[in-house]
C-alpha cells in the first residue's frame, strides 16, 4: 500500500523554528553535510521546510530516474529568488537559467545549437587550447621569475582568471588578456562580483528578498552590488562585439563566438541573447576554477595516479599528432577524473524538479507541483551507490562499475548544464596542459573540506606546488 505524503519523514512543519535551528548550525554555510546527517536519521527520502523553502529530498540513482520521467516538458528547478528579484527590481530580462516554460524552451533550442551540440567543438577547442598553452607559459613565466625550480601557491585567483578567459573567447571569439601580466581591473572587478553574487544569495534561498530589501538588509544590497558589477561588464563586452559586428558585417571565415553567432542567426531578440550571454559569461568563472582546483588536489594527494594520467595524455598527443579535437577522444580518465572530482566536491550540492507529475518514491505518494530534490553531494558519498566512496578513483567511470542515474554533476535532460560542453572541454585542454608540463605536489597532511557558497568551494586555500617536469 502507498504511503501518504503526509507520512514522509522529516522536520516540515515549522519552517520557522526549522530555520533557527538550521542557523545554529551555520547551516548557510554547511547545507551539504546537513543533507548528509538528514538522510542518516531519516532514510532514503525525507520532507523539510527551512524558511520558505520546501522540499522532498531523495538521494538513490533509482529514485532520481523516477524524478526525472516525471520533469515534464518544460522542466523547472528551485526559483532562485535573489536573482530574479535583482532582474525584476533592475529592469532586466530573465535569460535561459531564470526564465521557464514554452518562453524557457524556445530560447534554450536555440541556445543548444550554439552552446552545447557537438559540432561546437570544433569552434571551441582551437580557442581553449590556445588558452591553456598561455596558461602554462604564465606558470612557466612566474617559476622562472621566482629564482627557485617550483612555485608553491593558492592558485585559485590564477584558475578564476582562466575560466573567465576561457569562456570569454568562446563567447566573443576575443581574448581578454587576462594571462597577461597587467589585467584589466574591471575584469578583476567581475571575478570578485561574481564571488559576493554566489555567496549573498545562500541566505535568500531562505529568507524572502523582497522582506530583505524592504528592510534595507545589508545582504540584499551587497547582492545588488555584485549584479550591478556582473551586468556591467558583460554589457561592455557585448557592446563591443554588437559594434564590430555592424562595422565589419562577418567578412572574416574565423569563428565569431557564440554571441555574434546568435546575432547573425537572429532568431533571438537581442534583449534575449544579452540575458542569456550573460548569464553564460557569470556562470563560467566560479565553475569550472574551483573543479579544477580539487581536481589539482585530488592528484597531488595520489602521485601514482598522477602519472599515469601523464602517460595516458601523452599516448594521446603522439596518436593524434598533437591534433587536440582528436586527443580529447583519447583520454578516458582524464574524464573519469573530472567526473571523480565532482562526485566528491559537486559544483550543484543538489539537483532539484518541481515534477509535473504525481510519482510513488520509496512507497510515498508525491504529488504534482512538488519540489523534488535529489542530493547529488550525499549520493556521491553513499557507500551504498559507489563501491568505498571516499577513495578518489577516476578508473570506477571506465565502465567497472554501474552508472545508471550516478552521473549527474550537470544535471540532466533538456534542462541540464548548457555550459557543459564549454566547461568539460575548457577543464580537459586545462589538465593535458598541467600534466604534460608539470607534476603537482602538496604539503603533507592538510585535509580541505568543501563550504557552502550557493555552490561548493573549498573551506579554506589550497596550497599546491608546481615542479616543471
Ligand atoms: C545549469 C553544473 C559550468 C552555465 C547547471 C546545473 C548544474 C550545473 C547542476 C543545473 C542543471 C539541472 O537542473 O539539471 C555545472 C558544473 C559546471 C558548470 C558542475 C562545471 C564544472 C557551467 C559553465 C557555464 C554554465 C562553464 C557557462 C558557460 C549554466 C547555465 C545553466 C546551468 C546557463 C542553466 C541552464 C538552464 O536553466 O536551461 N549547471 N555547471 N555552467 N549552467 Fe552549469
Ligand atoms: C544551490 O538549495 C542550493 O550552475 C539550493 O552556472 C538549490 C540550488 C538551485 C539552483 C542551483 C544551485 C543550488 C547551485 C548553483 C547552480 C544553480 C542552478 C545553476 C547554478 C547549479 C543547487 C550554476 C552554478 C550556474 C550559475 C549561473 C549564474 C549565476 C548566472
Amino acid at each position: 500500500i502507498v504511503r501518504p505524503f503526509s507520512e514522509i519523514p522529516g522536520l516540515w512543519k515549522n519552517g520557522v523554528a526549522n530555520l533557527y535551528n538550521f542557523w545554529k548550525l551555520d547551516g548557510f554555510r554547511n547545507l551539504h553535510r546537513i543533507m548528509l546527517q538528514n538522510f542518516n536519521t531519516f532514510g532514503p527520502i525525507y520532507r523539510e521546510k527551512v524558511g520558505y523553502y520546501e522540499s522532498v529530498n531523495i538521494i538513490n540513482p533509482e529514485d532520481a530516474a523516477i524524478l526525472f520521467k516525471a520533469e515534464g516538458h518544460y522542466p523547472k528547478r528551485l526559483r532562485v529568488e535573489a536573482w530574479t528579484s535583482y532582474r525584476d527590481y533592475r529592469n532586466r530580462k530573465y535569460g535561459v537559467l531564470l526564465k521557464d516554460g514554452e518562453d524557457w524552451r524556445l530560447n534554450r533550442v536555440i541556445l543548444n545549437k550554439e552552446v552545447i551540440s557537438p559540432k561546437t567543438l570544433e569552434n571551441f577547442v582551437p580557442l581553449l587550447d590556445e588558452v591553456g598553452q598561455d596558461f602554462v607559459a604564465r606558470v612557466h613565466k612566474k617559476i622562472k621569475r621566482s629564482g627557485q625550480k617550483q612555485w608553491t601557491t593558492d592558485l585559485s585567483q590564477e584558475l578564476f582568471k582562466y575560466a573567465l578567459e576561457s569562456v570569454s573567447s568562446v563567447l566573443y571569439g576575443e581574448r581578454l588578456g587576462l594571462m597577461l601580466d597587467y589585467i584589466d581591473p574591471e575584469a578583476q572587478h567581475f571575478i570578485e562580483c561574481i564571488t559576493l553574487m554566489f555567496k549573498t544569495t545562500s541566505p535568500m534561498l531562505y529568507i524572502p528578498p523582497a522582506l530583505l530589501r524592504q528592510i534595507g538588509a545589508k545582504v540584499w544590497r551587497d547582492h545588488v552590488e555584485a549584479w550591478d558589477g556582473i551586468f556591467s561588464q558583460a554589457d561592455r563586452c557585448i557592446h563591443n562585439i554588437y559594434r564590430k559586428l555592424r562595422q565589419e558585417a562577418g567578412t572574416s571565415k574565423k569563428y565569431p563566438g557564440v554571441l555574434a553567432s546568435l546575432l547573425m542567426l537572429d532568431k533571438m531578440s537581442i534583449e534575449d541573447i544579452k540575458a542569456s550571454i550573460t548569464e553564460l559569461m557569470a556562470g563560467g568563472v566560479d565553475t569550472t576554477s574551483v573543479t579544477l582546483l580539487w581536481t589539482l588536489y585530488e592528484l597531488a594527494r595520489h602521485p601514482n595516479l598522477q602519472e599515469e594520467l601523464r602517460a595516458e595524455v601523452a599516448a594521446a598527443r603522439a596518436e593524434s599528432q598533437g591534433d587536440m579535437l582528436e586527443m580529447l577522444k583519447r583520454i578516458p580518465l582524464v574524464k573519469g577524473a573530472l567526473k571523480e572530482t565532482l562526485r566528491l566536491h559537486p559544483v550543484a550540492v543538489s539537483l532539484q524538479r518541481y515534477i509535473a507529475d504525481d510519482i510513488i518514491i520509496q512507497n510515498y505518494h508525491i504529488p504534482a507541483g512538488t519540489l523534488v530534490q535529489l542530493g547529488l553531494y550525499a549520493m556521491g558519498r553513499d557507500p551504498k551507490v559507489f563501491f568505498r566512496p571516499e577513495q578518489y578513483q577516476p578508473s570506477r567511470w571506465l565502465r567497472t562499475e554501474k552508472h545508471y542515474f550516478r552521473s549527474l554533476s550537470f544535471g540532466f535532460g533538456p534542462r541540464q548544464c548548457l555550459g557543459r560542453r564549454i566547461a568539460e572541454a575548457e577543464m580537459q585542454i586545462f589538465l593535458i596542459h598541467m600534466l604534460e608540463n608539470f607534476r603537482v605536489e602538496k604539503q603533507r597532511h592538510v585535509e580541505v573540506q568543501s563550504t557552502f557558497e550557493l555552490i561548493l568551494v573549498p573551506e579554506k586555500p589550497i596550497i599546491l606546488t608546481l615542479k616543471p617536469l
